[in-house]
């Protein structure tokens, strides 16, 4: 058997119920075969890839707090440091009831990649716990965040750990474990982001995921000759990532007409209302259903179905494995030119190898969402300085971060013989980094 084949059996047998954590390796893998039977002897000599394969460390724990009627709870919290050849593990942190050690460990995988992409000096890690902050009142939610903060401050700092926000964890929980990192180490430092402005955060880092994703979209529609303006965009999720997406999409003179969260989806023909989508969910968390109550144009379905909407471009920006084979179908029938992953993983290797071998533009999400670390990397920088930098400067270099990484995914893709396939193209370029320093540093 090949190399390639060997590990993916070695990790599905040695990890085993960690479904997501096979398929981001097998995704990641099958995509580098190429290049690593070019470097086969080498490689297996060097256990490379049992090497990668293998996190660094991965940290489980208790994380016991008390609800407002005086109930304890018991939750299980995670930080898996993946891989700190190129720099600090970075990556966020879910909160979710779905999380288990198999999705922290798919996600940790992904980053790694992902944050060599950016061309800044950043490792991968994911963490984050099982708990549902759903329904809590602000002082559960700051209870269970000073609880896992109380633990996690022992594994992390500004210079070998800096989580961030993902799935459940916003402004408002970060906020909330700072403070209590703060206040365990008495350290002022820059150790997680996504803060707020009043206390070292970066301008954009909010808009960062959305705009990036747009920012990586345009320019790979422009150098496939394509123009945004007017195209129908369909959007899935409801959160940061899918809010900020719809801005910059409709700045740049698209149309998007659905968002969708997990009960339910709106298809709104006239457009998404903005507005009115930030004070549904950023003000008032509240569902989805409030938006198709106050607004006329719009259509409000149970369940999930933003796939069924006729679009030019589909930007899935909710949750791993959203989108599948029969979505895919859907999509092409109805005339998709570009489908770009603002999620982690939306879309099943099914799914994708359907849109790549149908001729679809298809942006992988460790390419088209990798502006949310990149600020975050800015926002160290900015930490470091002790120094925040314009709204104009931040989100120059972003676009500036997105229009590098299209064009080295894309370059990777053709000089391996993938034309368009960026995400073989993504792989190898996050790959060639993050080897090149794993063999400078010696077996470690
Ligand atoms: P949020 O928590 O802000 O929003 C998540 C959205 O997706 C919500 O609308 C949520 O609906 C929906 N959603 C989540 N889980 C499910 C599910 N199981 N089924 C259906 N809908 C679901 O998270 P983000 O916007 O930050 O993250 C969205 C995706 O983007 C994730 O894959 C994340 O890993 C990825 N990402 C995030 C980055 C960031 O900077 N925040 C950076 C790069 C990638 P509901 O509220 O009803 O649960
Ligand atoms: O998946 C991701 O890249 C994020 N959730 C953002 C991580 C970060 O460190 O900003």
């Amino acid at each position: 058997m090949s190399y390639v084949d060997d590990v993916i059996e070695l990790v599905v047998k040695q990890n085993p119920a960690e479904d997501e954590f096979h398929q981001a390796v097998k995704e990641v893998l099958e995509s580098l075969r190429v290049v690593i039977e070019e470097n086969e002897e080498e490689f297996r000599r060097n256990a490379l890839l049992e090497r990668l394969v293998n996190p660094e460390r991965q940290l489980k724990f208790r994380v016991p707090w008390v609800d407002d009627n005086g109930q304890v709870h018991v939750n299980t919290g995670y930080r898996v440091q993946f891989n700190s050849a190129i720099g600090p593990y970075k990556g966020g942190l879910r909160f979710h009831p779905s999380v288990n050690i198999g999705i922290i460990k798919f996600l940790g995988f992904e980053q790694i990649f992902k944050n060599s992409l950016t061309g800044l000096s950043i490792g991968g890690g994911k963490g984050g716990a099982d708990f549902d902050p759903k329904g809590k009142s602000d002082r559960e939610i700051m209870a269970f965040c000073q609880s896992f903060m109380t633990e996690l401050n022992k594994y992390i700092g500004a210079d070998t750990d800096v989580p961030a926000g993902d799935i459940g964890v916003g402004g408002r929980e970060i906020g909330y474990l700072y403070g209590q990192y703060k206040r365990i180490k008495g350290l002022s430092e820059g150790v997680l982001t996504g803060k707020a402005l009043s206390y070292g955060g970066s301008l954009a880092r909010v808009e960062a995921t959305g705009y990036g994703l747009l920012y990586f979209v345009d320019e790979m529609l422009r150098s496939n000759e394509i123009d945004i303006k007017d195209k129908t965009i369909a959007v899935s999720g409801a959160g940061n990532v899918a809010i900020y997406a719809i801005e910059k999409a409709q700045q740049l003179g698209g149309k998007p007409v659905t968002c969708s969260d997990s009960t339910g989806w709106i298809y709104d023909p006239e457009g998404i209302d903005l507005d009115l989508l930030k004070e549904i969910k950023e003000v008032r968390r509240e569902r989805l259903s409030e938006y198709g109550k106050q607004r006329d144009s719009a259509e409000y379905h149970e369940g999930s179905g933003v796939w069924s909407v006729k679009c030019d471009i589909a930007l899935p920006c909710a949750t791993q494995n959203e989108l599948g084979i029969d979505d895919a179908k859907t999509l092409v029938k109805n005339g998709v030119i570009a489908v770009a992953e603002g999620a982690n993983m939306p879309t099943t290797i099914e799914a994708t190898e359907y849109f790549i071998n149908n001729g679809i533009l298809f942006g992988p999400g460790k390419a088209s969402n990798a502006g949310g670390v990149a600020t975050s990397a800015l926002e160290m920088s900015q930490n470091s300085q002790r120094f925040q930098w314009s709204f104009e400067e931040v989100d120059l270099r972003l676009k500036t971060i997105m229009e590098n990484i299209f064009h080295e995914v894309d370059n990777a893709a053709s000089a391996y013989g993938f034309d368009k396939n960026y995400v073989i193209g993504a792989n190898i370029a996050g790959f060639e980094k993050v080897v090149d320093a794993m063999n400078a540093q010696g077996i470690v």
